[in-house]
């Protein structure tokens, strides 16, 4: 058994190099094991919850007594020939969240789920982010095709009071991409506190599909929450089990009214540790995108599995239930949205069997091996046993060149903390998945992926094309409390 104690000292230490946060909260993780302990580790986090929230009482929330607000879609503050220009403030800000309570929250322009931003294939798009923090921060367009120095490079912060203008080309297909903060040691506290929001690009791919559109196309962001009795919100990284308050669109378990047709939702799993396994208490749902747009053809499921960071695009056609039904978007342990039925509607829109080809695959030019494990001699999360270091380059790419990446999580049933899930994100790329544990990937992972659920024991392999401008970008476990402990590597474009 690991020592915890020495964890927790190494991981403060970690923190103060960092020179992010001068408070530190301890952590163990995730899914508790009988008799195992997993590991904890250093955590930017900057206010100290953990041990008072503890001993707390927890606000809960009556389900379904508020209604899902739809994130509202910034407006550009103006449009030029190259671009769309947005400006956003990174600040505190008091929202509401709980009925009849106020949350502290950190967030874009004072909203707990940010504003969407709505963008066009091949149109860029440029935001102009300004620091009202008292501490460095930075934004990752996740999903996003861009240059290095737009990246929001965890290391290159915006420092509190200054700007910085962020270029998205939006040179990619349509897809359901987020915006979040990428601040190494204070991403799980920032985007925990509601850096998160909505990120979409509509594509020419999707033209004259004719898939439900306008009011009948809504992203809905879920994550978990939990708050002590005053509303604020606990970051108690030693239980996140804890967090049994689950938020869609920033609103605990609420109702959205429905009309009796198909609805398009773009869902969205922004916990920082939570995996999603999702049903509509049995009805169909059908897949038609995921991280990097739409599947090559819909695939009709009745659960769905969303891990940290990724994207699952589903039609449900209302139309198949009654007036006055309602139907719940559920977990194992507690609702998420209820979806009620309440009126009729004209439906022109439909769902084709073929949404959008996929390429065939280059040749790869190399294999590389991943292995996501706690690394017991640096009592860290780690990737092939090191811990995240910006002075080193983990991986040298040729721009252009396409490989096979395998990602072999190394945190089995059997090893001293028990099965620890990990969520692999690689930035700059979409990946396809060729296979998990040498079997064809499920009709849901087909399409074009950026973040990859590996599950205790198990390898799966991608395969992506690095096609962009030479730089550093990271690649990580997208459960953030695992990259804040070092579960972070980078790799470099080279010419
Ligand atoms: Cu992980």
């Amino acid at each position: 058994m690991l020592d915890r104690r020495r964890l927790l000292a190494i991981g403060a230490g970690a923190a103060v190099a960092g020179g992010t946060a001068a408070v530190v909260a301890a952590r163990g993780t995730a899914e508790p094991v009988a008799g195992k302990t997993p590991p904890g580790h250093g955590h930017g986090g900057g206010h100290g919850l953990a041990k008072n929230a503890r001993m707390s009482p927890v606000a809960a929330a009556t389900p379904f007594a508020v209604r899902m607000p739809v994130p509202p879609v910034l407006a550009p503050v103006r449009r030029t020939a190259e671009a769309d220009e947005y400006e956003i403030s990174v600040k505190n800000a008091d929202v509401n969240v709980l009925p009849g309570m106020t949350t502290a929250a950190i967030t874009f322009n004072g909203q707990f789920v940010a504003p969407t931003i709505r963008a066009r294939s091949g149109r860029p798009v440029k935001i102009r982010y300004t620091n009202r923090l008292d501490h460095g921060a930075t934004v990752h367009v996740h999903g996003a095709h861009v240059s290095a120095d737009n990246d929001g490079y965890p290391m290159d912060l915006i420092a509190p009071g200054a700007s910085r203008t962020f270029t998205y080309p939006n040179s990619q297909p349509g897809a359901t991409l987020w915006y979040h903060d990428h601040t190494h040691h204070w991403e799980a506290e920032h985007v925990y506190k509601g850096m998160h929001g909505f990120y979409l690009i509509d594509g020419p791919d999707e033209y004259g599909l004719n898939l439900p559109s306008g009011a009948y196309d809504v992203p809905i962001l879920i994550r978990d929450a939990h708050f002590d009795d005053k509303g604020g919100l606990i970051l108690d990284v030693e239980r996140p089990e804890a967090r049994s308050t689950f938020l869609a669109n920033g609103k605990p378990q609420p109702y959205f009214p429905v009309a009796r047709r198909k609805y398009r939702f773009r869902l969205l799993n922004a916990s920082i540790h939570r995996i999603f396994e999702l049903d509509l208490g049995g009805a169909e749902m059908v897949q038609i995108g995921s991280d990097g747009g739409l599947l090559p053809e819909p695939v009709k499921v009745t659960k769905l599995t969303l891990a940290p960071g990724e994207r699952a695009e589903v039609v449900v056609d209302f139309a198949k239930h009654a007036l006055g039904s309602k139907l719940t978007l559920s977990e194992p342990s507690g609702p998420v949205v209820r979806f009620d039925v309440e009126r009729e509607a004209v439906d022109p829109s439909r769902v084709p069997a073929r949404l959008r080809p996929l390429p065939p695959l280059p040749s790869p030019v190399r294999t590389r091996e991943f292995k996501l494990a706690v690394a017991p001699s640096m009592m860290a999360y780690a990737i092939n046993d090191l811990e995240w270091d910006p002075n080193r380059v983990d991986a040298v790419i040729k721009e252009g060149t396409s490989e096979i990446w395998r990602i072999y999580n190394a945190d089995t049933v059997d090893s001293p903390f028990g099965g620890i899930d990990h969520n692999f994100h690689v930035h700059l790329v979409q990946f396809r998945v060729l296979d998990r544990d040498g079997k064809p990937p499920a009709p849901g992972e087909e399409g074009w992926k950026d973040t990859v659920l590996v599950r205790p024991g198990e390898s799966v392999r991608i395969q992506a094309t690095f096609k962009g401008s030479p730089g550093k970008y990271v690649y990580h476990c997208h459960l953030q409390e695992h990259s804040v402990a070092g579960m972070m590597g980078q790799l470099e474009i080279t010419p």
